[in-house]
Order: structure tokens, then C-alpha cells, then sequence
């Protein structure tokens, strides 16, 4: 899954597909031909930051970033259009538009959200967080963090099918970096296996993220090699989505890993 965020402020790429204040269409389809052709299956467009600290978006403007990239997408690419929104607005023009799958970093909890995506009929993928991204950071108080990531994402899956949403149009997302503390992503990492054994597909995102900053000592322009190293850690876990900037090198990861897994 690569991303293609067309927010102004996104911890990595913000702002790379933005002129003048708007979203740059063609600069954002060129984005996205680019991952397609590195290998990309699904692309994940996000009209609000999630980073850290980042403030919400009113709904016209996320609707304005999202749904004509979606939109030109959909016309001329042969992919997966993942859409990266909490709005039930969103969701329901995001499905009109040509999007195949919904990525919520609140797990439909958003007032209306569960409705709507209900009523798409589409795939989503619920994600663990607490709070809201401002203020995330300050909630990583946690007796267990495996079990209680483990307990909310199984929650909120029962939520999901109580609405209609059927258990084969369900993904968990243990949400790394999301009120979680370095040693807490790191234990999710180590006990991800446990998680992809629960029986819904597993998407996991830790490209570039804070986490690699401490452990590498590098700034997040500078953490490919380490991105790589939990691509590929996750894959080896049982995760099944891949949420990247780096496309192509890490679709180079994960094809040799196929090949040496098919091999034996
Ligand atoms: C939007 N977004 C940012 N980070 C993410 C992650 O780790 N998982 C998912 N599903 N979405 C994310």
C-alpha cells in the first residue's frame, strides 16, 4: 500500500502535492503512476494529518484534497484506491468516486462513520489509537499494550459486524506510533503474530514513523533502511497490507522474501 497523502502538514510527504494552497492534481497523479508502476496494489489517499500533534480539517477541505484525486485515480489506474478518513462524508463520496477500501485511524468511532461505511459496502480497516492525534502522545498508559491493542481491534471488529459489516470486509491495524511509547510499538512488533491469528487480515503501517528515530539515530528522510527492516519483519509476522512511501523498494523486500518462502 503506497501512500499518498495531500495534506499540507503529514510528518514525511506533507505538502509535496500541494501549490498554491490547493492540491496539485498532476503532481499527485504522477505520485501515484510512479507507485503503481513500482508495484503498488493499493494506494491510500489522505486528505487530514494523523501525525502527532496535528490539527483537525473541516470536512469541506478534506472532501476538497481527497475526492478529485480519487476521482482521476480510479479513471486511469488499475488499482486499489484506499481512502485514509474518519469523516462519514468522506466515506460515502470516497465510494461514489471509485474507492475500493476505507482506512480509519479512529475505527469508525467518528459520529455517523460506522453508518456510512456500512452503507458503502466496502472493505475497512479499523485501527488502534486513543484520543485524538494532538494530544495521543499523552495516553500511553497501558497495563498490557498487546492485550489491550488486541481486546479494542476484536471490540471494534464486533462493532463493525453488529452493523453490518461481514467479518471477510474486516482489517486490523495494531496502529504503531499512534499513543504508543517506543518499547510499546516495539512489543507490538514482537507479538504481531498473535494478532495476525485472530482471523482478519493484518495492515500495518511503520514507514519512516518516529519509532525508527531513536533505534537509527536517523531524521525520517533518512529511515528507508530501517522502514525496510519492519516491512519485512511484519510480512515474516503474518501481516498481509504494507503501508509505505518507499513502494518500490519495498516491494523489492518482499519479493525476494516470496521467493525464498516459496522456495523451501
Ligand atoms: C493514515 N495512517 C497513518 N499511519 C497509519 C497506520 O499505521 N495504519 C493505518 N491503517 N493508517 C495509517
Amino acid at each position: 500500500m503506497g501512500i499518498l497523502n495531500t495534506t499540507p502538514d503529514s510528518f514525511s510527504d506533507g505538502g509535496q502535492l500541494q501549490r498554491d494552497g490547493a492540491l496539485d492534481l498532476d503532481s499527485a497523479l504522477a505520485r501515484a503512476r510512479d507507485m503503481v508502476a513500482a508495484g503498488a496494489d493499493i494506494l491510500d489517499i489522505g486528505g487530514e494529518s494523523t501525525r502527532p500533534g496535528a490539527e483537525p480539517v473541516s470536512v469541506a477541505e478534506e472532501l476538497r484534497r481527497v475526492i478529485p484525486l480519487v476521482a482521476a485515480i480510479d479513471r486511469e489506474l488499475d488499482v486499489v484506491i484506499s481512502v485514509d478518513t474518519s469523516t462519514p462524508e468522506v466515506m460515502h463520496e470516497a465510494a461514489a468516486a471509485g474507492a475500493g477500501l476505507i482506512n480509519d485511524v479512529r475505527a469508525l468511532q467518528r459520529k455517523g462513520a460506522m453508518e456510512a461505511a456500512a452503507a458503502t459496502g466496502l472493505p475497512v480497516c479499523l485501527m488502534h489509537m486513543r484520543g485524538e492525534p494532538k494530544t495521543m502522545q499523552q495516553q500511553t498508559d497501558y497495563q498490557s499494550v498487546v492485550a489491550e491493542v488486541l481486546d479494542y481491534l476484536l471490540g471494534r471488529a464486533g462493532a463493525a459486524q453488529q452493523a453490518g459489516i461481514s467479518a471477510d470486509r474486516i482489517l486490523l491495524d495494531p496502529g504503531f506510533g499512534f499513543a504508543k511509547s517506543l518499547e510499546q510499538n516495539l512489543s507490538l512488533v514482537r507479538h504481531l503474530p498473535e494478532l495476525a491469528k485472530k482471523g482478519y487480515p493484518i495492515l500495518v503501517g511503520m514507514s519512516r514513523k518516529s519509532m525508527l528515530g531513536p533505534i537509527t539515530g536517523r531524521d525520517v528522510d533518512q529511515r528507508l533502511a530501517g522502514s525496510l527492516a519492519l516491512a519485512l519483519l511484519a510480512a515474516q509476522s503474518g501481516a498481509k497490507i504494507i503501508r509505505v512511501h518507499d513502494v518500490r523498494e519495498t516491494v523489492d523486500v518482499l519479493r525476494v522474501w516470496s521467493a525464498v518462502g516459496s522456495a523451501v
